[in-house]
């Protein structure tokens, strides 16, 4: 299958959107027919669906499936003739390979996901599969995670401002750190698919600590569900530069 490489307009520079579709599409040559797959939510892997609709239209991919990392791919999905499966909907379900975006990938394959709101299924998903791609832009290439915007931690709706309290009190002493909880509509808190809320930690910078031992002592805090760090759970990231190269590391 010939991939869309970045191909750049005349006389011009690959889009940023020309770049996500590129690296969408080199991964979605990865997929072979009967895999089951972690479809990822967000602008690049919307081009990852497109493109295994237009396969599956086209009788390439007979037999493969997906399990929908958030209701907005779960409808995209639909809509492009992917069909759908859910996470443990079968004994002997399993998932071959996911395939999703990132907001940060740090020079070690650690992620920042969640931005859109979808991490808690994505973390699910993608931790349950063989293989985890990950197809990005160069622009999310960073030295040290929380660069460029906010760590997403999901926490229960109930007690959530006394949960960011919590969290304010285990990291106050890290260099530019703050959180807050994530505005929805309407002054009201931002809700996940799962009904939960997302407190956003803002590192000045980067974070600058043990990115294990930061992830341990958020899980430790009652009414956290889970955070937006992927740590190495990555297994091969996809990037497609502004030259209109598509590197592939794995
Ligand atoms: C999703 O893709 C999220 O984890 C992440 O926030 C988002 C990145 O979106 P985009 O591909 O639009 O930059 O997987």
């Amino acid at each position: 299958m010939g991939s869309a490489a970045a191909t750049p307009p005349p006389g011009g520079k690959p889009t940023q959107d020309e770049l996500k579709r590129a690296a969408a599409h080199r991964a979605v040559e990865l997929v072979e027919p009967g895999m089951t797959l972690g479809l990822g939510t967000g602008s690049t892997a919307a081009h990852a669906l497109d493109r295994l609709g237009d396969l599956l239209r086209a009788g390439a991919l007979p037999g493969v499936a997906g399990v929908p990392t958030s209701l907005k791919t779960e409808a995209h999905a639909a809509r492009v003739g992917i069909p759908l499966l859910s996470l443990g909907g079968g004994p002997d379900m399993k998932i071959h390979l996911s395939i999703d975006g990132a907001d940060e990938v740090d020079p070690d394959l650690n992620l920042v996901k969640g931005r859109g709101g979808s991490l808690l299924r994505e973390k699910m998903i993608e931790g349950a599969g063989d293989r985890f791609v990950v197809i990005v832009d160069e622009s999310k290439l960073v030295p040290r995670l929380g660069c460029t915007g906010a760590i997403p931690v999901e926490v229960v709706p109930f007690g959530a401002r006394h949960t960011l309290g919590l969290i304010r009190e285990v990291f106050d002493g890290l260099p530019g750190f703050h959180a807050r909880l994530r505005e929805g509509s309407e002054d009201a808190p931002f809700v996940t698919d799962n009904g939960n809320y997302i407190v956003e930690m803002f590192f000045e910078d980067g974070i600058r600590g043990d990115l294990r031992d930061i992830s341990d002592r958020l899980l430790r805090i009652t009414g956290v569900v889970e955070h937006g760090m992927f740590l190495r759970m990555a297994t091969t990231v996809i990037v497609a530069n502004k030259d209109g190269t598509v590197a592939v590391i794995n």
